[in-house]
């Protein structure tokens, strides 16, 4: 008998189906029978908003009132994906759903279709946090998240003829959205700009403009946890202060100038993953939301209180930076002790150090944020003081603990010449408690490389978490079908709050037969993306192929390059009659990726895919077994449907360069096996699934090292693989642009004559690692036991067991009592 514990609402589908016409006549005045799948849809989230209302209440009243204190996660980014889905399965109202829709004479996919995804976030980092506030509800902890509401989400991405990637504008917004409450009575001033002047022997801040931060608060349902947590982003919104000298000078466009400028602070994300811009704008963003979360969290905490006693503000709440992103909250916060609440600095200082943490997600130099001191300087006066304070205190603190004078200068916060300029990273490992990465290998690198000198003299700030990733929506929503043979396996559907329980597959992957269920639903799921494929993008996907994905931001170290050479030596293999296409695994290699708009090489090496797709998907010598399909607009919703139907994932980025990974982890979770590098979150994937059943290849982080030391000759391994010449003289020659040899000119000298990331040096590795693939996938029970396995073994990375490590470690708080 299976135990089934997923909550369920007491109301019957009737019942619902009485409440979804309620909210369609006074909500948005239409009748069943003209209503739209899209007006449906808002009234299910209407009405789903209201199941889960009383425990929202409560739970904001417990956070309050309780003495749990509470995590503020503060990001510029959450990718959060639809919200119908997840909503109704938290708050137990599924089934109902399902029937109620149906019985209003709705198609069901149609009006969850209806819901269009919000972009606001750019991949992983931002979709982490989406995971994180899902787990801290569904594990109970008081939390909110703190974030902005971008207008203006990453772009959607389109192809033209060429195959080249077009941006177009995501106004995801221009529908309703039923989701976020926009609060206008609890809004936030932040100032910028001005000046710092002496005032009775203090310094004082007089700043010359300021923007109106508007909450929009979106609920945050935790499964089976009772709990309904708070995601807070803020809308900038100007004030209705008018520049009357200008006004009255008749110069009525210029004295509106403000509120424009006003509102452009939240009006697009940046789509930069992984590089720094480096822009006005975006440290406006940045001190925007911290701004206003902090002075948030001061109002949550101590409402009504004049005066009140910030001295307990650490035990109240703690913040955690994810990324350099929120640093300027750190002298915010300084600046609000100090000068808004008289407190004397060494007072502020241990507060400050007391609520903060700081989640570091990269080792690339170019990642790690530097603001120029001249900027801070003159968007916000007050805080530049305050940092250079910080930073003469801390160069004070070194002077006592190393007689390395070289090393403490290397540590500066604030930079010394003719351009100073701030280090947010280290700024955010002194300031704060706690520093983390995202993998046991990137925590190690963090504190061996990027942050050395700091682990040295602060070794016990340093610590790990290792992502994980929500199983509610990337197995129970995603994959149904595979939750269901879980739940049948287990004899219990408990393992969604406890994923460990996946072990109990591990006697399973012995029993053929429940192998062969699990083979049956991963061909399901094939047939189901198939169809989702021509529905959505109109693109033929065959199941009976293998289905080999790569899905990430497109970037040169997580090495797209590699993948799509390898395609193309074998293509090259066949037309040169070296390789008998009758003996070639049929494959679909999937694609999904978006490149920043300005990173050029990126951008040509989607038009390069597409290219290569156009040739060999209509090469008649291949026989259709050899496919290439580029997925557009990679999104979340994408995600859920591919990462279910893939049997091969690709995590092949150079050792070193990818902090952590997460659609490794929901791959494993998943049952697809991994082709990878040694790289972030890879190697404890392989630690658990067992070598045996991940395909390894490629350099270690040690050996890159020492290649990057004796110095790297890309040529030298172009002139020894054949191949891999082959390959590339393929793509010189023309053969995917129309005999044109100019269009991949760029690409092919970089991989030539710089390859930064070594693909070219990993390649033949690559191939080879390739026949153990196929040979693999001609034993399909072997294949599949394998892919089970990796189910089985992965329960780890779940973002309940992440959180549960941040609270440990870092944050030492739990659930509400
Ligand atoms: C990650 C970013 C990132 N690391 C700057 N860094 C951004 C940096 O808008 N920006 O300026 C945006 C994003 N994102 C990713 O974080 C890592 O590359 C992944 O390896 C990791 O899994 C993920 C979550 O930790």
């Amino acid at each position: 008998m299976t135990e089934l514990t997923a909550p369920k609402s007491s109301i019957t589908s009737s019942e619902f189906a009485d409440e979804l016409r309620e909210q369609l006549k006074y909500t948005q005045g239409v009748t069943v029978e003209q209503a739209t799948a899209a007006d449906v849809y808002v009234a299910a989230a209407t009405a789903v908003r209201r199941h889960l209302m009383d425990s929202w209440m409560t739970t904001q009243q417990d956070m309050i009132n309780g003495n749990t204190k509470a995590v503020g996660y503060l990001s510029a980014e959450f990718l959060m994906g639809k919200q119908l889905r997840n909503a109704l399965l938290n708050a137990g109202l599924t089934e109902q759903f399902d029937e109620a829709v149906e019985s209003l004479g709705f198609d069901v996919q149609d009006v969850v279709d209806a819901e269009y995804e919000p972009g606001l976030g750019n991949g992983g980092l931002g979709r982490l946090a989406a995971c994180f506030i899902d787990s801290l509800a569904s594990l109970g902890v008081p939390a909110f998240g703190y974030g902005i509401q971008y207008k203006y989400g990453i772009f959607r991405q389109e192809f033209d003829e060429d195959g080249k990637q077009v941006e177009r504008p995501d106004y995801w917004l221009s529908n309703e959205d039923p989701w976020g409450h926009i609060d206008y009575g609890r809004s936030q001033r932040v100032n910028f700009g001005g000046e710092v002047v002496e005032e009775n022997g203090k310094r004082v801040w007089k700043p010359a403009w300021a923007v109106r931060a508007v909450p929009v608060d979106y609920m945050v349902p935790g499964y089976a946890s009772g709990r309904v947590n708070t995601l807070r982003l803020w809308q900038a919104k100007s004030y209705d202060e008018f520049d009357l000298l200008a006004f009255n000078k008749s110069e009525y466009m210029k004295a509106v100038e403000p509120q424009v400028k006003a509102e452009n602070i939240s009006k697009i994300l940046y789509p930069e993953d992984s590089t720094e811009v480096g822009k006005e704008l975006r440290l406006e963003q940045q001190y925007f939301f911290t701004c206003a979360s902090i002075h948030d969290a001061i109002r949550v905490f101590y409402p009504g209180q004049d005066k009140p006693d910030l001295t307990t503000f650490p035990d109240k709440i703690t913040f955690q930076l994810n990324d350099t992103h929120p640093v300027i909250g750190i002298p915010e916060l300084m600046r609000v002790l100090i000068d808004e609440y008289g407190y004397d600095w060494d007072t502020a200082w241990t507060i400050t150090n007391k609520t903060f943490n700081y989640t570091c997600h990269t080792l690339l130099p170019e990642a790690l944020e530097v603001w120029s001191a001249k900027l801070i300087g003159k968007l916000l006066p007050r805080h530049l003081e305050i940092i250079k304070k910080i930073n003469e205190q801390f160069m004070a603190e070194l002077t006592g603990l190393t007689d390395d004078a070289e090393k403490i200068e290397r540590m500066r916060i604030v930079t010394d010449g003719k351009e100073p300029a701030v280090r947010m990273a280290y700024l955010a490992t002194y300031a704060g408690s706690h520093v983390n990465g995202v993998a046991e290998l990137h925590s190690q690198l963090l504190k061996d490389v990027t942050l050395r000198d700091f682990s040295d003299l602060y070794d016990k700030k340093f610590t790990n978490v290792t992502n994980g990733v929500t199983p509610r929506r990337f197995i129970k929503l995603a994959n149904p079908r595979l939750s269901n043979l879980i739940t049948e396996g287990l004899g219990t559907d408990k393992w969604l709050e406890d994923l460990d329980m996946l072990e109990g597959l591990v006697p399973l992957a012995q029993d053929d037969e429940f192998v062969k269920k699990f083979a049956q639903v991963k061909m399901d799921n094939k047939i189901g993306f198939s169809n989702f494929a021509k529905r959505n993008f109109n693109i033929d996907v065959d199941p009976n192929t293998m289905y080999n994905t790569m899905i990430k931001r497109l970037h040169e170290y997580k090495r797209q390059s590699l993948k799509i050479l390898e395609l193309i030596a074998d293509y090259a293999d066949v037309k040169a009659g070296k390789l008998d296409i009758d003996k070639v695994t049929p494959r679909t290699v999937i694609f999904g990726a978006k490149a920043a708009p300005g990173y050029y090489l990126a951008k040509m090496t989607i038009q390069l895919i597409n290219n290569v797709a156009k040739v060999v998907n209509n090469d008649p010598d291949i026989k259709g077994k050899l496919n290439v399909v580029f997925v557009p607009n990679y999104n979340i919703r994408v995600a859920q449907h591919l990462i279910p139907a893939t049997e091969l994932d690709e995590q092949i980025s150079q050792a070193g360069k990818e902090a952590s990974g997460t659609s490794n982890m929901k791959f494993a979770l998943n049952g697809a096996l991994t082709v990878g590098t040694l790289d972030g979150a890879n190697v404890e994937i392989r630690a658990r699934v067992g070598a045996d059943n991940f395909f390894l290849f490629g350099m270690t982080v040690d050996e890159v090292e020492a290649m990057y030391a004796n110095g790297y000759d890309p040529r030298k391994y172009y002139e020894s693989d054949p191949r891999l010449k082959g390959a590339i003289d393929m793509v010189a020659s023309g053969v995917f642009s129309n005999g044109d040899e100019d269009t991949y000119e760029p690409l092919v000298h970089d991989w030539l004559n710089k390859d930064w990331f070594m693909t070219l040096a990993d390649f033949t590795a690559y191939h080879d690692v390739q026949s153990q693939i196929e040979t693999l996938y001609g034993d399909q029970l072997e294949w599949n036991r394998k892919a089970l396995l990796n189910v089985a073994n992965s329960g780890y990375f779940s973002s309940d067991r992440s959180i549960e490590d941040y609270l440990e470690r870092i944050w030492k708080t739990g659930p509400m009592a």
